[in-house]
């Protein structure tokens, strides 16, 4: 199963992810994830990372999509993956529709995590007191939420007129949020 997850800031992407790759027995890709494992790392892109990603900007498409390339180019993507945080942008999604169109790995959903602003705050509020990630503050929160509506809500729309997209209600308990998932796979798990 290859998978798209999309949703705002603190709509549970990398949190159902997390869960999904059990179930679907495949990688989660998170290019958060990798970006911060950069960061910790302190290599030259991490150093150019850290604070774009502290003031809740965008990291350079082309940074991204090399590390995305790096990231397919293992062999555990083959029978599939969860991509969590990519596309961000349009560009982004017509770079990840070209590089997956080469190595022969058609997408089978992109899915929407659909949660009201209101509580996406408040849960990343929740976060950041459990974490303390930094760009989890809330000035920075809203420049993420900004740079959400104006650049990624038109990749949502690009996915919606190409006929791929699925929504799924995020709102609720971790478990119930996961139900609907699975529920909304499981025509394209039982084709395989
Ligand atoms: P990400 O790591 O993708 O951060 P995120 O959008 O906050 O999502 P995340 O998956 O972590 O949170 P979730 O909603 O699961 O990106 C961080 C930064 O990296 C970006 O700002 C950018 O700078 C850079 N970046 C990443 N990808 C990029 C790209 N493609 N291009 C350019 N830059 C890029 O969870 C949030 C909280 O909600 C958690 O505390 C969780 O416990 C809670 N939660 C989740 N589901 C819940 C539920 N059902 N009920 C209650 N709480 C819930």
């Amino acid at each position: 199963m290859r998978l798209v997850l999309l949703g705002p800031p603190g709509s549970g992407k990398g949190t159902q992810a997390a869960r999904l790759k059990e179930y679907l027995q495949v990688p989660h890709i998170s290019t958060g994830d990798l970006l911060r494992a950069e960061v910790a790392a302190g290599t030259p892109l991490g150093v150019q990372a850290k604070e774009i990603m502290a003031r809740g900007d965008f990291v350079s498409d082309e940074i991204l999509l090399g590390m995305l390339e790096d990231r397919f180019a293992r062999p555990d993507t083959a029978n599939g993956f969860i991509l969590d945080g990519y596309p961000r942008n349009l560009v982004q999604a017509d770079a990840l529709g070209v590089l997956l169109e080469r190595i022969r790995q058609p997408m089978d959903f992109a899915v929407q995590l659909e949660v009201p602003t209101d509580l996406l705050v408040e849960r990343i509020a929740g976060r950041a007191k459990a974490e303390g990630r930094d760009d989890d503050s809330p000035d920075v929160v809203r420049n993420r939420l900004d740079k959400y509506t104006s650049q990624t809500a038109p990749v949502i729309e690009y996915y919606r007129q190409h006929g791929q997209l699925t929504v799924v209600d995020g709102v609720g308990s971790l478990d119930e949020v996961f139900s609907r998932l699975i529920e909304a796979l499981a025509p394209a798990k039982e084709v395989g």
